[in-house]
């Protein structure tokens, strides 16, 4: 009878460790260049129970790493979270400028809203040690989710490989298979640090890209706008003047509502099947004359063998068969645009 009992309690502490571990959610660390569309992922992610974000670390893109850094803590502030860390990163591309886009976010990147100060305090640590250390301290567990130009990401595993295998799994927005928007071939987070997008997409660990051709699929209208509108909440105002700035800027240049780029790969971590994301090897290209960072995506994962020969009327290289390609990441190419809008909505209604 004792030995029942006792039996029971264990039972019973498992099945609770086990529904808390799963209530706590998806632990995710968030990468960010904050910006307005990544105040929508962000405040996205504080609000989805599936996702526990232990921090923010912020890289210069959208705005400077300072403006970034400030930001990042007055939305933490905004949505009472002072328990998410921010930390600052980097404070420019690897080897290159950095390009602010103020133009397309607003002096301030978020959509030039005047958040109130913030309560919260930015962590000492810089933002890929955070990273490193948040890693080894929950092997196996962390998801990182890069939505800015993946400078932190590549200097926390050039500084501590180590972490790779670590990693569950990265699910980052950037890059493109079907033409840039900085240009013909390149997109703003990875053109912004091509090496480090090389790095990044080379590391070996399972990589989500989540780029502008999902998100050119993804728009938020005015009809979403009407419905966060319709409620209200510091977090929910804020988002709606943010989509309101966005959608207005769309309009001008003849779209009909604004892609959420940032968001959606917050998405696909709350949840992949959203997406539909065929297994390519990509390549970040660093050098090309009209294609630096461009992301190369070798839709099927082989390659020609060219292999020299030596004729009588000269050497020419001759195809001798297919050489196989590992692939090294799930390109999103579809999304079920709707449902993920509805989610985003009900998720800041009212918060
Ligand atoms: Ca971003």
């Amino acid at each position: 009878m004792l030995a029942n009992f006792r039996l029971l309690t264990v039972l019973f502490v498992l099945l609770f460790l086990v529904v808390s571990a799963a209530a706590a959610g998806r632990k995710v660390i968030i990468d960010t260049d904050p910006g307005t569309d990544d105040a929508l992922a962000i405040m996205l992610a504080l609000n989805s129970p599936e996702l526990d974000v232990l921090a923010l670390t912020v890289v210069p893109g959208n705005v400077t790493a300072a403006q970034g850094l400030e930001n990042a803590l007055r939305m933490v502030s905004l949505a009472n979270r002072c328990d998410v860390l921010v930390a600052a990163g980097a404070q420019h591309p690897l080897f290159q400028k950095l390009i602010t886009a103020e133009f397309w976010h607003g002096k301030n990147g978020i959509a030039d809203v005047q958040l109130p100060p913030s309560k919260c305090k930015a962590d000492v640590r810089w933002g890929p040690d955070l990273i490193i250390e948040m890693v080894h301290a929950a092997p196996h567990e962390i998801t990182l989710v890069p939505i800015g130009p993946l400078t932190n990401i590549a200097l926390a595993i050039q500084k501590d490989p180590s972490i790779i295998p670590l990693v569950k799994e990265i699910i980052l927005m950037g890059g493109s298979i079907t033409g840039g928007n900085v240009n013909a071939s390149s997109e703003a987070n990875i053109y912004n640090d091509p090496e480090a997008a090389q790095i990044v997409f080379q590391a070996g660990w399972p990589l989500t890209m989540v780029g502008l051709d999902v998100g050119n699929k993804t728009l938020l209208s005015r009809k979403h706008l009407d419905e966060l509108g319709k409620t209200h909440g510091p977090v929910n105002d804020f988002i709606y003047q943010v989509a309101k700035f966005l959608i207005g800027l769309s309009e001008k240049f003849g779209e009909t509502g604004t892609p959420m780029y940032d968001p959606l790969a917050v998405g696909v971590a709350i949840d992949s099947s959203i997406v539909t994301a065929p297994l390519m090897h990509v390549d970040v290209e660093t050098r090309g004359e009209f294609s630096r960072g461009e992301t190369v995506a070798n839709r099927r994962n082989e390659n020609e063998r060219n292999v020299l020969h030596h004729f009588p009327d000269g050497d020419r290289y001759v195809i001798e068969g297919l050489d196989k390609v590992q692939p090294n990441a799930k390109v999103c190419t579809e999304v079920k645009a709707d449902k993920f809008l509805q989610l985003f909505v009900s998720r800041i209604q009212g918060k």
